[in-house]
């Protein structure tokens, strides 16, 4: 993709102010449709999995999936142009460590309570950039995401209480103490746009009744100051589907790693054939557009322990 990509000053005061900002630039359409149509496969291959929690599809033991599949959502995770720019925002030493695709099917798309993403996760210091790609159009009506302006200025994670139920992604929800909702922006992106937001953020969607699908592909990164500390592990659950991170892969994309963080760990069988990715990420050549809606799967990159089929991550 374009790798001239870079925020100007004014977009990056929006980050700063807002904790979340639009991205001045979208996917080229090729990109898009290769995008859509790894859905399409997520989806089929995961028809027993809520779409609204297909976690870490750029993993071969993330959702079921072919292992050319996972080579695919690793290459948009790991897209320079896209890394490129939450460098800007978090600074040279970057982490892949999640992705999730929340795909909200037409009318029964679930809730995604109010929260902050600190409280889920096992960071510390807590540090993220999530880039959230709109891979259909989302807008109030299909349930787009919504945030609170400037909610992760106070860099804390308030209360948050357990609420369990089927209409529901996630199950811990902000007490509404913590903010006031009238507050809230809707984060209305046309399919290929994409938004940056903080780990600190406030931010939540609600349920899709429309007649058009809702989905996303967020992409976690964070600072390689901050340590991926698996002993903090806490079981996640989300929609039917429980998870752990304690095996969970993370790579470093560029810069060098500050915090003592393990690259080795989830890495496993599934992983002999992964280099370490690092600056030569920044290398064109090794990352090119895909030329058509059908990129080349990276067969040499990942390898299954299954002939082909992945693990579940639990
Ligand atoms: O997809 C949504 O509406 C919310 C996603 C979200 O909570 C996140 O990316 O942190």
């Amino acid at each position: 993709m374009e790798h001239g990509w870079k925020l100007d000053e004014t977009h990056l005061d929006t980050y700063r102010r807002d904790g979340l900002v639009v991205s001045p630039f979208r996917l080229p359409d090729a990109r898009l449709a290769a995008m859509r149509q790894s859905l399409e496969q997520l989806l089929r291959d995961n028809a027993d999995t809520a779409p609204e929690s297909l976690v870490c599809p750029h993993i071969p033991n993330g959702p079921r999936h072919d292992v050319a599949a996972a080579a695919r959502w690793f290459q948009y995770a790991t897209d320079p142009a896209i890394v490129g720019l939450v460098a800007q925002v978090l600074g040279p030493d970057v982490i892949l460590w999640g992705s999730q695709v929340f795909c909200k099917p037409a009318r029964t798309g679930r809730t995604i309570p109010w929260h902050q993403d600190g409280q889920y996760w096992p960071i510390r210091p807590l540090a993220t950039c999530s880039v959230w790609i709109a891979l259909d159009d989302a807008t109030p009506e299909n349930g787009c995401m919504r945030y609170i302006p400037g909610s992760h200025r106070a860099g804390s994670v308030f209360e948050h209480r357990r609420r369990e139920g089927d209409d529901l992604v996630l199950f811990d929800e902000l007490d509404p103490a913590a903010f006031d909702a009238t507050d809230a922006r809707d984060d209305a992106l046309e399919a290929g746009q994409f938004s940056l937001h903080d780990i600190f953020l406030i931010h939540g969607s609600e349920a899709n009744r429309s007649s058009r699908r809702r989905a996303g592909f967020v992409i976690r990164y964070m600072p390689a100051t901050s340590l991926f500390d698996r002993s903090i592990d806490r079981r996640q659950d989300q929609a039917g589907l429980s998870f752990s991170f304690s095996r969970r892969p993370i790579w470093l994309l560029r810069g060098a790693d500050r915090a003592a963080n393990d690259f080795t760990i989830g890495h496993g069988e599934d992983f002999a054939a992964v280099p370490r990715i690092s600056d030569d990420l920044q290398d064109p050549r090794r990352f090119p557009a895909p030329r058509s809606a059908h990129p080349t799967p990276t067969r040499a990159r990942f390898r299954s322990s299954r002939g082909g089929k992945l693990r579940p991550e639990t």
